[in-house]
């Protein structure tokens, strides 16, 4: 049906701002006049028009009597742009088919009614078009309900679920084109999260370039706020965004990081979900954690990765070699973290599993 072919459309054109417009949300917007596409457009960046303004904008008259196609609701309020819901009716739009209410609380359902009280023919289409949209903008979503950002845990690991050779040594367990793809979801990210451990054993860089696009803010939990003064992040810190947390910093280790040009963050308590927090809160709402088993064995034992990728490549190293995660085993198979909405590839010899992580059976 042609609907669906236009919010198709709306959805395709959304993609175009992934990576770039946090805190703000993936927006797409499709006019159609007459069986005519007449306007479209899509939220780059912060700051930048909303989707909607485009395509009123590329529409011109032609929005007069048009449909909309929005994958999320038009706003209400006067943000750092004005409401759209008003642009839309002083364009005579006549009809608005919207993917999903937007959960901000200077919104929440009252773009809607604007355009409703305006005399505009309003569906909120969630049950053919919801799953997708929330999909599309689930970390903004998360945020909106929780406080907390959408957290991916990404990891290499062997057949023998392995992150490590015994000896610590993992140079390389995934196959050079995984390591592009692992570029890949960086570029897509808001903010890639590691322990300080993580930077002692691998001194990693964590930027994207085996691939074009640009870099997320780089994140390290520590307690004392202490990295290796010799590491490639603090040497990179004034060109790619750094942030350190700590709960313990002493004032010579806020002078340094100040110095370097970190971030520093400084938490009365080493939680890690008052760390996602204060990551949320600046608008870091898509996090990918590239850290190590303890890490990644603590976020999941508090319940806060939502959801996993795995590189798993096939090479077996035995016992003594770090697990995938650190974290408490459970007591009988249903009690078991599963991946849900399971997808496989395959990239050279390595098998890519991702999915949302749940807990048990349900
Ligand atoms: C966007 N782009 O295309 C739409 C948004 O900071 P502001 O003023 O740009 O407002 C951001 C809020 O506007 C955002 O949280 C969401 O509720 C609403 N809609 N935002 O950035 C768009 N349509
Ligand atoms: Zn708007």
């Amino acid at each position: 049906m042609d609907d669906e072919r236009y919010m198709d459309e709306a959805f395709s054109l959304a993609e175009r701002g992934r990576g770039g417009t946090h805190p703000n949300p993936l927006v797409g917007a499709v006019l159609v006049n007459d069986g005519e596409v007449v306007g479209r457009g899509w939220h780059l960046a912060p700051g930048q028009p909303h989707a909607e303004a485009l395509a009123l904008a590329e529409a011109g008259p032609r929005a007069r009597g048009a449909t909309l196609f929005c994958t999320l609701e038009p706003c209400s309020h006067h943000g750092r742009t004005p409401p759209c819901a008003d642009a839309l009716l002083a364009a005579g739009i006549a009809r608005a088919v919207v993917a999903v209410r937007d959960p901000d609380p200077r919104v929440d359902g009252r773009g809607l009614r604007r355009l409703r009280e305006g005399g505009v023919t309003v569906e909120l289409d969630e049950a053919r078009y919801g799953a997708r949209a929330r999909r599309q903008n689930a970390p903004f979503l998360k945020y909106h309900e929780t406080g907390l950002p959408l957290v991916t845990y990404k990891a290499a690991v062997t057949l023998d679920g392995k992150v490590a050779a015994a000896t610590g040594d993992a140079r390389w367990i995934s196959c050079p084109d995984s390591r592009r793809a692992v570029h890949q979801l960086r570029a897509r990210t808001d903010a890639v999260l590691v322990g300080v451990g993580t930077v002692r054993r691998d001194d990693p860089e964590l930027t994207v370039r085996l691939v074009d696009g640009r870099d997320p803010v780089r994140v390290v939990i520590t307690r004392d706020g202490a990295l290796p003064w010799d590491s490639k992040l603090l040497a990179t810190a004034r060109r790619t965004p750094t942030v350190v947390i700590a709960d313990q910093a002493t004032e010579a280790v806020r002078r340094r990081l100040r110095e370097r040009g970190v971030d520093l963050i400084e938490l009365g308590s080493s939680d890690p979900r008052d760390a996602l927090q204060a990551l949320a809160a600046r608008g870091l709402l898509d996090v990918l954690c590239e850290g190590g088993p303890t890490l990644a064995g603590g976020l999941l034992a508090a319940g806060l990765i939502d959801r996993l990728v795995l590189f798993v490549a096939p090479m077996i190293v035995g016992r003594g070699a770090p697990d995938l995660l650190a974290a408490p085993a459970v007591a009988a198979v249903a009690d078991a973290w599963r991946l849900r909405d399971v997808e496989w590839s395959r990239v050279c010899d390595d098998l890519v599993v991702s999915g949302a992580l749940v807990r048990g059976d349900a």
